[in-house]
């Protein structure tokens, strides 16, 4: 665990994000134009979105780590300039505010939102004005991952690995979907809540639209699908090898996601194991998998920690974004008054977007344990160890040794 770290640094509203990968291996083809911006654009789109994402126009500047097109092995840093940024220099600027300056232009905040975290924040690090808290607090950040994620996904991709999602729910709104299309992002792309099922998106969209108009906010449920996986990644010999663990954890990282499910999840803990576990079957020709799979795929994906060859199948709940132009009560951390909620301009919906973050987080946690098992210096030294590897899966055969 380890190979690949990322951090990502930035406010809202400040100068711009920037974005560190390490670990990615030399000799990998990286352009920003064809491999991080066309992510980046996704991560911006989604029904629901507020007036910021007009303003932007996410593109990742490279700073290090590339030379010629091919990556060196160094740290990969990349910046996304905030062209909202121009809007706020005096309320974001570096330098303390100037003796004569309008307090109102600092655009300070003193009224906690209920369920951000605004007043965990300013408790924690001892701020009165809640937009110390609330620029870096803010989903922006998920550009910079989305940077790291895009690396990530040109890496596992060189080995026949894709990372897509889909929104399974809006609200009450739930999608019907019966068989996974062979390119998901290609069709989930296609409409503006990034769902499958044509027939739910107007109802979404009629949804999100409903909230809008009272004031209010919707969350959902996104999946995220990765395919062309070996067996073999991850761990079950010790917690913090286990690859269900370490996603839970990275989609759970993302704002505003309270629940995360590997394949049947909470509703398999209601079903009996006869209608819950997954025959195993010979297959040939399967050798990523070492030439047996499962007849069915309840499990996601993953067994024992460890992934098992089949379709990995990860599920985010996300609650409703938490800025309500139907205020909340809260209270005013100037003078402990009763007060209602501040309101910023912000989302009604991101459920579509956070999905486009949840495949990114997957992605960087499957290049992680994919090195884990393959890890090498150079892109040639990880394919001859993971070529070695599916051929001896292709030739180990049965019987005992
Ligand atoms: C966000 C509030 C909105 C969103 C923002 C997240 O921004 P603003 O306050 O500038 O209107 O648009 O999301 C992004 C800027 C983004 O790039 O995703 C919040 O409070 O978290």
């Amino acid at each position: 665990m380890g190979r690949i770290s990322f951090s990502t640094a930035g406010e809202s509203h400040g100068r711009g994000l920037t974005a560190l990968i390490e670990g990615i291996p030399a000799g990998l083809s990286l352009e920003m134009k064809r491999d991080v911006d066309p992510e980046l654009e996704r991560r911006q789109g989604g029904y629901g979105r507020g007036r910021r994402m007009q303003i932007e126009s996410d593109r990742a500047e490279l700073l290090s780590g590339v030379r010629l097109g091919e990556t060196l092995g160094s740290p990969i840093s990349m910046l996304i300039w905030n062209r909202d940024w121009e809007n706020w220099t005096t309320a974001m600027s570096h330098l303390p505010p100037t003796e004569d300056a309008n307090p109102k232009a600092l655009r300070p905040h003193y009224l906690p939102r209920p369920g951000h975290a605004d007043l965990v924040g300013a408790l924690k690090y001892d701020r009165r004005d809640v937009r110390d808290i609330l620029e870096r607090a803010s989903a922006r950040e998920t550009a910079a991952r989305v940077a790291c994620a895009a690396v990530a996904k040109r890496f596992l991709s060189e080995f026949g690995i894709r990372v897509e999602s889909h929104v399974a729910s809006i609200g009450p709104v739930d999608a019907q979907v019966v068989e996974l299309p062979e390119d998901i992002n290609e069709v989930a792309d296609r409409n503006p809540v990034r769902c499958l099922d044509e027939g739910a998106v107007t109802r979404m969209i009629a949804e999100i639209d409903g909230a809008k108009e009272k004031g209010d906010t919707l969350g959902g449920v996104f999946e995220v699908v990765a395919l062309g996986l070996p067996v073999g990644l991850g761990s079950y010999v010790s917690w913090d090898l286990k690859l269900d663990g370490r996603l839970a954890r990275a989609v759970m990282s993302v704002h505003a996601v309270k629940g995360v499910e590997i394949g049947l999840g909470f509703e398999g803990a209601r079903r009996p194991g006869s209608r819950v576990h997954d025959p195993i079957v010979r297959a040939e020709g399967r050798s990523r998998s070492g030439g047996i799979v499962r007849a069915s795929n309840r499990a996601g994906g993953l067994e024992g920690g460890v992934t098992t060859g089949e379709p990995l199948l990860v599920r985010g709940a996300m609650k409703p974004i938490s800025t309500l132009r139907k205020r909340l009560p809260s209270v005013d951390l100037r003078d402990g008054s009763d007060g209602d909620a501040a309101v910023e301009r912000s989302d009604v919906c991101a459920v579509p977007a956070a999905a486009v973050v949840a495949e990114g987080m997957v992605a960087l946690t499957l290049a992680d344990a994919f090195l884990d098992k393959f890890g090498g210096d150079s892109l040639s030294e990880v394919r001859r160890n993971f070529d070695g590897y599916i051929l001896h899966l292709k030739e180990r055969g049965f019987g005992e040794r």
